[in-house]
């Protein structure tokens, strides 16, 4: 700015100044089932809430009184604003309930939106998906309990700066016995996602599948006892459609996750006719008490249903875990993939060479359960260490866990001497803390997703 203009500038500036703290307001809307009001007090109360949401300015708040709010939903072109979101909130947690039951075609749909924060709700029954949120950005679905639905808890489908945090999702996907392969939470072409501290269980098919998702943060999610009726897994991440660059799942950190009794495996990287890369897997706990398909890990070239022909999954990290699988040495089993602690659906040497898997604390009471496709190409830890060349610095061994019993996280806490202590390597500013907050400091990283404290 010339010298001459600073004067100018200055009070310019100053006016400027003056009009951005003028007072502006966030109102705040309420809403309630039986509404007749406008919504501008808690006493007047409107009884629409995408038409409240209408009203709704920038940094605004529309309170759902509780009660159950019956009927599809849609919201669209609700902008907020950075720093300034639009909030749809339950005046207390979880007794403004959506309820989606009826008529087949309910759902609570978010179509363009912008900025726009979901709090404390209750999102329940849809014959389809509970919550859909479609080319959106900055949506933020917290402190949710979502659950029942016939289809996914939640799809976000092509969405920017997404965020699903603190949420309850549980029994969705349950077509009344009928196998399927419906997950708790759908996620497809979404970039920068940041999805953590979920509690994810007792869906149908897997927890979290998540699908050309790039640079995405997941963690401190704790995803158990779901795939019941489809061998789901706790996290798939694939590839999706055809061969592309926005196709690919990449660039994503998958951290201090909890990863109990899913009934397949606890983490499962497909390409479909793609390709997966830059994945960062570490720091979680994937822990099998019971059956199990497959055990911890998997990869896998094709997934059925997206079929073609994969290009190699590489350029992948999996590191400093624990794959912890306990079904007894003599359990019943439909097939030999039962207890498998990693699975990879071929041979494939040239695809070992591309990853980096190390650091991590295997173990299963059926030793032979490493890899192969078939049961033949089974094999023992230091046989896969072997053929792989991978997992130099890894170990095998039981007497990891403080507790067995519970269905709690605290399940992933370890035991005084667990092998697993400072047994890691340190990931610098990746993992700077574990599942439950705690300062990763304690001489070297601890294994799994939780640091040993005595
Ligand atoms: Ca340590």
């Amino acid at each position: 700015m010339p010298e001459a203009r600073g004067g100018l500038a200055a009070l310019a500036a100053a006016v400027l100044l003056a009009w951005a703290g003028a007072p502006a307001r966030c109102a705040e809307w309420f809403v309630a089932p039986d509404g007749q009001g406008d919504g501008a007090a808690r006493e007047k109360p409107a009884g629409n809430i995408a038409a409240t949401l209408g009203k709704a300015a920038p940094g605004d708040t529309v309170t759902l009184l509780p009660g159950t709010y019956k009927g599809r939903l849609d919201l669209v072109n609700v902008k907020g604003q950075p720093g300034k979101p639009i909030t749809l909130r339950s005046a207390e947690k979880h007794k403004a309930v959506i309820d989606l039951s009826g008529n087949e075609k309910n759902k609570f749909k978010i179509v363009s939106a912008e900025h726009l924060t979901l709090d404390g709700l209750e999102i329940l029954g849809s014959p389809a998906v509970g919550l859909k949120v479609d080319d959106s950005k900055g949506v933020k679905v917290l402190n949710c309990r979502i659950h029942d639905h016939i289809l996914e808890g939640v799809f976000f489908m092509r969405c920017e700066d997404m965020e699903l945090g603190h949420c309850e999702i549980f029994r969705n996907g349950d077509l009344k016995g009928k196998e399927n392969n419906i997950d708790a939470l759908m996620s497809r072409f979404v970039k920068r996602g940041h999805y953590h501290h979920n509690d994810v269980y007792g869906n149908s098919s897997a927890g979290f599948d998540v699908g050309a998702t790039q640079d995405t943060v997941i963690e401190k999610n704790f995803i158990h006892h779901n795939g019941a009726n489809f061998s789901g897994p706790g996290l798939k991440l694939l590839h999706e459609g055809p061969k592309s660059e926005e196709g690919y799942c990449y660039g994503t950190v998958v951290r201090n996750n909890i990863f109990l009794d899913n009934q397949s495996c606890g983490v499962f990287f497909s390409t479909g006719s793609g390709e997966t890369g830059k994945l960062h897997v570490v720091h979680n706990t994937i822990l099998v008490r019971r059956v199990a398909e497959h055990g911890g890990l998997r990869w896998h070239k094709a997934l059925g249903g997206h079929g073609g022909i994969g290009m190699p999954h590489v350029n992948n990290v999996f590191q400093n875990n624990i794959v912890y699988v306990l079904e007894p040495r003599d359990a019943p089993r439909k097939d030999w993939e039962h207890g498998r602690v990693i699975h990879w659906s071929e041979t494939m040497a040239e695809v070992f060479s591309k990853q980096f898997v190390d650091c991590n604390l295997y173990f299963t009471r059926r030793p032979e359960r490493f890899a192969g496709e078939d049961n033949k190409a089974s094999m023992d830890f230091e046989a896969w260490r072997k053929l792989s060349g991978l997992d130099a610095h890894s170990i095998f061994a039981e007497g990891v866990f403080a507790s067995l019993e519970g269905e709690t996280p605290e399940v992933a806490r370890l035991k005084a001497g667990a092998p697993a202590i400072d047994a890691g390597m340190d990931l610098g500013d990746l993992v700077k803390d574990d599942f439950f907050g705690n300062p990763r400091k304690d001489g070297k990283p601890d294994l799994g997703a939780v640091e040993f404290s005595p």
